[in-house]
């Protein structure tokens, strides 16, 4: 039985090792959003609201998500009793429209919960089923194709099992052009436009065909499931979609429109793991790869991630890199690595997230609190 008492809300800044860029703009640190939920039990479960500093990948931002789940969304769950976690995202959801990534943050935070409780592992809370996950990294805009293929050829020489490459008008058709014969025709090799393109841009597009890419994501707007069906009858490369899938009803929608043949699932994205779970399944029934994508999360959202890749149909590498890609030190122990194969171990070993978050390290980085719940165990 889940009784949450308190959320306890902190902001942490935390700078990436190098700044990454994507069509609609540049991270260089992470703003970060951490949850810490106790159960009337006396067990605790943490949580990272993925919602960037700007809304450029989507509506919400870390300031919108902190405003929605302490005056939306942690009220529907303080003090309230669920047999299951899966049952949370419909009580969030019920005449609460959008606010997915905060949403996900305490739906997801319900689950690891609900896993220690149960003294499971979070991945075979949420059914998973394999121990160890494929990963690929994502590689933002570069300067030039020629630093592109650099960077690419160094990934793919530290055992990456994919490679995924930010483009953009302006640095597409040349820049995939040098990666591909850097790397060789064998290397599972992709593009990532963030919505940077529209119909119009069909002809141009369709050059990428030339290079034998695994997928093409997310080439037009969120909304674009119509346009994006036209779109793929135009192109051999198949297409992912990211942005486009906010929840179950997408993922359907897609395949009956033929918008796409592969999702990226982001939990946060769409609601937390209740909502992946749904899309997975959907997916899986249709013969639609899915695979995990990526909020240049920090080693808990990382873990919640892992968790969720290990589920049958995430059949292709996620966007799931290790701690040290992003961070001069992350703010979990151990930190998250990948072996020379460019797979990752799924923790289960112990309870839930199965990583143990650093408090000294994460109280020193944290610029802002906030608890929400019973002012009795609010005491810290
Ligand atoms: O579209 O998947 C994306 C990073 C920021 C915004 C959007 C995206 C990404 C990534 C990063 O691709 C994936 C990662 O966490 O390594
Ligand atoms: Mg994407």
């Amino acid at each position: 039985m889940l009784n949450i008492q308190r959320i306890a809300l902190r902001e942490i800044r935390l700078p990436l090792k190098e700044p990454f860029r994507i069509s609609s703009g540049v991270l260089s640190e992470r703003r970060i959003c951490l949850l810490e939920l106790t159960d009337a039990d006396g067990t605790t479960g943490w949580s990272e609201c993925v919602a960037f500093e700007q809304p450029m990948y989507s509506a919400e931002t870390i300031d919108t998500a902190w405003l929605a789940i302490r005056e939306w969304l942690a009220p529907r769950v303080i003090g309230h009793a669920f047999e299951h976690p899966s049952a949370v995202f419909a009580a969030l959801s019920r005449n609460i429209c959008g606010h997915n990534m905060a949403k996900a943050a305490v739906e997801m935070g319900c689950w690891e919960v609900g896993a220690r409780q149960r003294k499971l592992p979070l991945s075979r809370m949420l059914g998973g089923t394999r121990d160890r996950v494929p990963t690929g990294i994502s590689i933002g805009i570069q300067a030039t194709p020629a630093a592109l293929a650099e960077r690419a050829k160094a990934a793919y020489d530290q055992g990456y099992g994919k490679i995924k490459v930010k483009i953009q008008p302006g640095a597409d058709v040349a820049f995939v052009a040098a990666v591909r014969e850097t790397l060789g025709s064998k290397v599972h090799l992709m593009a990532d436009a963030n919505s940077a393109y529209t119909l119009a841009d069909a002809d141009h597009l369709a050059k990428l065909d030339a290079f034998g890419l695994i997928m093409i994501e997310q080439p037009l707007g969120r909304d674009d499931l119509v346009r994006h069906a036209a779109l793929q009858r135009r192109l051999s490369t198949p297409i992912c979609l990211d942005e486009s899938i906010t929840g179950v009803d997408q993922a359907e929608d897609m395949i009956a429109l033929g918008s796409g043949r592969i999702v990226n699932i982001k939990p946060g994205r769409v609601g937390g793991f209740a909502s992946s779970k749904a899309i997975h399944d959907v997916c899986e029934r249709a013969g639609i790869p899915v695979w995990c994508g990526g909020m240049l999360e920090s080693g808990i959202g990382r873990a919640h991630n892992v968790a969720l890749a290990s589920l049958p149909n995430f059949s292709l590498p996620g966007d799931l890199s290790p701690s040290a890609r992003y961070w001069e030190q992350d703010i979990v122990t151990p930190e998250w690595t990948m072996d020379v194969d460019g797979m990752v171990q799924v923790p289960l070993d112990g309870p839930g997230i199965g990583v143990t978050v650093d408090l000294d390290r994460v109280d020193g980085l944290t610029v802002r609190r906030e608890v929400i719940g019973s002012a009795k165990m609010a005491t810290v």
